[in-house]
């Protein structure tokens, strides 16, 4: 016993068990519109620097006392200090601000069955690993930091439980994102908690949409049920145009396609209607709005109608919650951006909280959604590219019924290598797959020297995203309007990022980088040449607000933040540059 104890705790591939059982998409089911119970609150939390969590095995809550090794005292869970879940730990204590490693999260919950017959654990998100234990049983690991997961724990539960999460946040090499990227690691379960109670057959896969091409007259849904029942048949129900139509269940899979005339969802005027789905005992409730989006030419045509993207891109955090942000923080950045005339934001550079396309869904965004593949990622490598592929799975399985979404993103700024293409091209064809209705993009790498947009991607893409930065990295202002004469796009283009840091309130001249005279000035020059470039559908500048970054260290205009935002990090300030995208967003169709 003791050796044993001794092994674990020396043992360097501790790890490989806890790896074996892993939780992919293939465990996700569909629980938007449905009820959840919430096991947010108070956990208790111990920072667990060295893993000592898992090499002494703590969640088996046993210890001996004849060697004295284990000491109870180490596990002594309900006298740890609380911390709050969703919430990033970073935001949570100050000493808390920079670690990055192995975290402890542990509860109680009671729980008291209702006559369910299957029951699943929802983990929203969990960043960057998460291993599952309920019980003093391991259940299995997540590897995504922005992506939600499903656990099954039919059976596992009692009246008194207790669930263990080791979430660990380390930056690898292996990893999407990689070691390297330009924003904050926050750390933590930051999204929601929640139990499922479902029947002994239940819909764990549910999409509604208009078809592409069909005269906004016909709706496909697609149904996959779980469980004994996989023959039967569903009702989708949309009361308002008087839809009440039955679905053949066949071997657990089932879908029909529907006419109608429905009022179209759009930013300016964002009709949703209450679906219902049934079959059997389930049943999923859910307010959906429809509308088409697609490419002709060089064109972005939302219902049939052009449309130029006026975007914002906006990262997921708050400087008092970090990841964990409130739908209050949601709704007050898309105000911001409705402020500023926009009908869109991309979601830079990861899933952010599946709320955000709720809302969206709600007020009118339009949104580009994003994986974190991120510049310089282990292309070679067969298991990040699953990890890839995995969490766009999660992340088109979470949100394909969001009308708000129309653009699925493989990847930002990857420099253009045989590797990088094959794993990319893959993932655009991947995201194809599971939703054709959309369009795939990706926010390229351009030519910088040539100063030429020539990504061999764009051949799998819909549409081209270039990221650029004339005037700021790209110093010589003149050579955009090279780029966009170089450049012979047979698709539209989306300008994903520009911008210039600018300390809030630091002012100088024009040529002082870091001024806000400075980034005013990039930005009147970068909407002046924008606006004249016919195959330009789109922008969306870098960034709505400042953020946390370690590679920033200018003392003066960076501290720690990277100041491209258009207003300071806590939204208090707005910045000059806000109202030159105001006004060019204005003067557009
Ligand atoms: C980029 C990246 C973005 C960075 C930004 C910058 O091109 O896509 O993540 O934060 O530049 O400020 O350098």
């Amino acid at each position: 016993q003791a050796d044993n104890y001794v092994d674990s705790i020396h043992n360097e591939s501790y790890e490989t068990p806890y790896l074996s059982k892993k939780i992919t998409n293939e465990s996700m089911i569909y629980d938007r519109g449905r009820l959840k119970e919430s096991l947010n609150g108070n956990w208790s939390f111990g920072i667990d620097q060295y893993d000592t969590c898992l090499r002494a095995r703590w969640f088996e809550e046993k210890y001996q006392d004849d060697e004295g090794l284990y000491n109870p005292m180490d596990f002594s869970f309900d006298e740890w200090e609380k911390i709050r879940v969703p919430s990033s730990w970073n935001t949570q204590k100050e000493k808390y601000l920079l670690y990055e490693g192995s975290a402890v999260y542990t509860r109680t919950f009671l729980y008291i069955a209702k006559g369910e017959e299957r029951v699943f654990l929802k983990f929203g998100a969990v960043q960057y690993d998460a291993k599952v234990f309920l019980n003093k049983e391991y259940l299995g690991c997540h590897k995504g930091g922005s992506t939600p997961f499903y656990i099954e724990v039919t059976g596992l539960l009692q009246e008194h439980n207790r669930i263990l999460v080791v979430a660990n946040n380390t930056r690898k090499r292996e990893n999407v994102p990689c070691e390297n990227t330009d924003w904050f690691n926050y750390g933590g379960i930051y999204r929601d908690v929640e139990l499922i109670r479902l029947p002994g057959t239940f819909v764990k896969d549910f999409s509604i949409g208009l078809i592409p091409g069909s005269g906004f007259s016909k709706i496909r849904v697609e149904v996959e049920v779980e469980g004994s029942g996989r023959d039967g048949s569903a009702t989708l129900e949309i009361p308002e145009l008087g839809l009440r139509e039955a679905l053949q269940i066949k071997d657990g899979k089932g879908s029909v396609t529907l006419d109608a005339r429905p009022e179209l969802w759009s930013p300016e005027s964002p009709k949703l209607y209450e679906v219902t789905l049934t079959y059997g005992a389930d049943e999923i409730r859910e307010k959906i709005g429809l509308r088409e989006i697609q490419v002709e030419g060089q064109d972005i045509l939302l219902n049939g109608r052009r449309i130029f993207l006026k975007g914002i891109s906006a990262h997921e955090e708050s400087v008092k919650n970090g990841k964990a942000v409130t739908d209050a923080e949601i709704i007050e950045n898309f105000k911001l951006a409705k402020e500023m005339n926009c009908n869109y934001m991309r979601l830079a550079h990861y899933p952010h909280t599946e709320r955000a396309a709720q809302i969206a869904d709600e007020m009118g965004i339009l949104l580009w959604e994003e994986i974190p593949v991120y510049w310089a990622i282990a292309f070679e490598n067969a298991e990040t590219y699953r990890d890839a592929e995995n969490q766009l799975t999660e992340l088109i399985r979470r949100d394909r019924n969001r009308a708000s979404v129309i653009v699925w993103s493989v990847g930002n700024e990857n420099a253009d290598t045989e590797a990088r293409l094959k794993f990319m091209s893959s993932l655009a064809r991947k995201a194809k797959e599971l939703d054709p209705t959309r369009l795939v993009s990706a926010a390229c790498m351009l030519d910088h020297v040539n100063h030429v947009i020539n990504d061999r991607l764009a051949d799998d893409l819909d549409v081209i995203g270039a990221n650029q930065y004339y005037g700021w990295y790209q110093t010589d202002f003149d050579n955009l309007v090279k780029l966009f004469e170089n450049s012979k796009p047979e698709k539209p283009v989306i300008i994903t990022e520009f911008g210039a840091d600018a300390k809030a309130g630091h002012r100088g001249t024009v040529d002082e980088k870091g001024t806000e005279d400075c980034q005013l000035d990039i930005y009147r020059k970068q909407v002046e040449v924008l606006g004249r470039i016919s195959y330009v559908k789109g922008t969306s500048p870098w960034i709505l607000y400042d953020f946390r970054c370690p590679r920033r260290l200018h003392p003066v205009t960076q501290n720690y933040y990277n100041t491209k935002g258009l207003l300071n990090e806590d939204k208090t300030y707005k910045k000059p540059a806000f109202y030159v995208m105001q006004q060019f967003y204005r003067d557009r169709e």
